[in-house]
């Protein structure tokens, strides 16, 4: 299994649309076994194909306490959405060192197929569901802080270009 470079915001390929998976066969397996050591090492609950710059609908996650639990979405539709909402603070692994509050449906219902290549469906609530979406956006090329203002946006892009300039001159140092 290899660790994927994770796309940093304001990396333009964040907003490119991914494509449905058109087979699950043995190169989407590897791309899934290659996100989970991605997504375990870096320590998130959750990454997108977007993310590793692969633009192809597929979203692994694991959001138990265990770290135990991975989840694969491939080809994810949402089906059904609770009125409700809430609020909740979130993190990108693309956006690190920022958390922000995002207003998303309480509850949601997912269809995808799993690493096997068969359909299933889940509801979540919980982490579980604001992971979903979150991850449901990198897919359609959105990156969390477009829920922020203006404001907030332009000051994180900002944080986030100083950190990598930053890096780059420690890199050719
Ligand atoms: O998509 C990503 O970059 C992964 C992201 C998923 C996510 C976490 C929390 C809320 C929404 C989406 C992360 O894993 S961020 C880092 C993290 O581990 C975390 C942050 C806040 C709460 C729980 C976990
Ligand atoms: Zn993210």
């Amino acid at each position: 299994m290899a660790l994927l470079p994770i796309l940093r915001f304001p990396d333009p390929r964040l907003h490119t649309i991914a494509q449905p998976v058109a087979q699950v066969d043995d190169r989407i397996r590897r791309l899934v076994d290659d996100m989970l050591a991605t997504m375990y090492d870096a320590e998130g609950v959750g990454l997108a194909a977007t993310q590793v710059d692969v633009h192809e609908r597929v979203i692994v996650m694991d959001t138990s306490d265990s770290r135990d639990q991975p989840r694969v979405l491939i080809n994810p539709e949402i089906t059904a959405r609770s009125a409700e909402m809430h609020v909740s603070d979130e993190g990108c692994l693309s956006v690190p060192t920022i958390y922000d509050r995002v207003e998303r449906h309480a509850r949601v219902t997912v269809r995808a197929l799993g690493r096997d290549g068969q359909p299933y469906e889940f509801e979540a609530e919980g982490l579980t569901a604001v992971c979903v979406q979150h991850e449901m956006d990198h897919l359609i090329g959105k990156v969390f802080v477009e829920y922020l203002s203006p404001l907030k946006r332009d000051r994180i892009k900002s944080k986030m270009l100083k950190k990598s300039r930053e890096e780059q001159s420690r890199i050719r140092r």
